[in-house]
């Protein structure tokens, strides 16, 4: 398997007080692998302490756990893991709280399975990086298994949160034969499926209100540049009423993308103070998103993307400049479609 997972072993064994860090982009994966090796290493008889340094995002409240993640740095512990994630570019919280001094004084393992990484984690003693595991909780399945430590019924399920939230319901490219093999075997030894998708249904419902205001949106809905474009504005009183009870862009932005034809979906938000906000989402082949919201001082990847400025120029000027900027990105690429997989929110709708 991996040439150093005894030396992974010999850290975690003379650990007594562990800390698991998620990066400051918490999704499905690194919420469940931080909770898988929380209950392995509990049961070994550690004491861990789970760390992130933003919020655990409301659509994953349903994983039993998620509220046990801090974030407070410790004051102490003999080792961390950092799961999901092997580039200190999304650890800024820790270097901005001046922890990453204190993680360098101790062994720290690198759990991930992303392809690139620009700026290392420098003070890893250890590392499993495997961009060919379909998720990092895949990837702390094999190294459990390999390793013999015991998996309780808790950490699977946190392992199959994982697993299903980056592969998007074992949908996409990401899934292996050996992402099967793994779910096959976790489904063997009591892990039941359908109750965490119902867990997770239940938690994204939404009022009979936001039901209608869905509907009003989407009649809303504007097209340009031959249909390809699709865009929604949600002004400051909408987002007063209806943001505190479901973000009306995920509201609409994927019905907006399953429309035949269209290759952009933008929603903006407009509020009163002069700010204006994007989100970006792309179809497969058109991935310029993350060069649109550049432009507007933003960022993001290829098929999901956001920008928000506050320069005080009229909303309607901002839009025209975003769909003209969008509509001469497509022509571009008449030529050369961008060959990649969209990378949609799983677990958001
Ligand atoms: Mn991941």
């Amino acid at each position: 398997m991996y040439e150093n997972i005894s030396a992974i072993d010999a850290l975690v064994k003379a650990a007594k007080r562990i800390l698991l860090i998620q990066a400051d982009n918490p999704d499905g994966d690194s919420l469940g692998s931080s909770l898988a090796l929380e209950h392995i290493l509990s049961k070994m008889g550690k004491d861990v302490y789970l760390y992130c340094g933003v919020d655990i995002p409301g659509y994953l409240k349903y994983v039993p756990g998620f509220d046990r993640v801090n974030q407070d740095f410790p004051t102490s512990f003999d080792l961390s893991i950092i799961v999901d994630a092997s580039t200190m570019t999304l650890l800024e919280k820790i270097h901005d709280g001046g922890y990453h001094t204190k993680l360098a004084t101790k062994p720290c393992i690198v759990l991930d399975h992303h392809a690139v990484v620009e700026r290392p984690i420098h003070y890893a003693t250890e590392s499993i990086i495997d961009s060919s595991r379909a998720s990092a909780g895949e990837l702390i399945y094999l190294l459990a298994k390999e390793l013999t430590w015991q998996m309780p019924i808790e950490a699977l399920d946190a392992i199959t949160v994982s697993i299903l939230g980056d592969t998007q319901g074992l949908s996409n490219q990401l899934t292996t034969a050996t992402t099967y093999q793994v779910m096959s075997e976790m489904v063997a030894a009591g892990v039941n499926r359908p109750k965490i998708e119902e867990a997770r249904r239940e938690l994204s419902k939404m009022p009979m209100s936001i039901l209608q205001y869905k509907g009003r949106l989407l009649a809303r809905t504007e097209f340009f540049h031959d249909g390809t474009i699709a865009t929604n504005t949600v002004p400051q009183q909408e987002i007063t009423t209806f943001s505190p009870l479901y973000n009306p862009g995920p509201l609409v932005q994927f019905d907006m993308l399953q429309t035949i034809g269209v290759k952009i979906a933008i929603v903006f938000k407009s509020y009163d103070d002069g700010k204006i906000t994007a989100a970006i989402r792309c179809n497969a082949g058109y991935g310029v998103g993350g060069i649109l919201a550049e432009k507007f001082g933003g960022g993001g990847h290829a098929f999901a993307a956001g920008f928000k400025t506050i320069d005080g120029r009229p909303f309607n000027v901002i839009k025209s400049e975003c769909i003209a900027y969008a509509s001469q990105l497509l022509s571009n690429l008449t030529q050369a479609p961008i060959d990649e997989t969209p990378q949609y929110a799983y677990s958001t709708n």
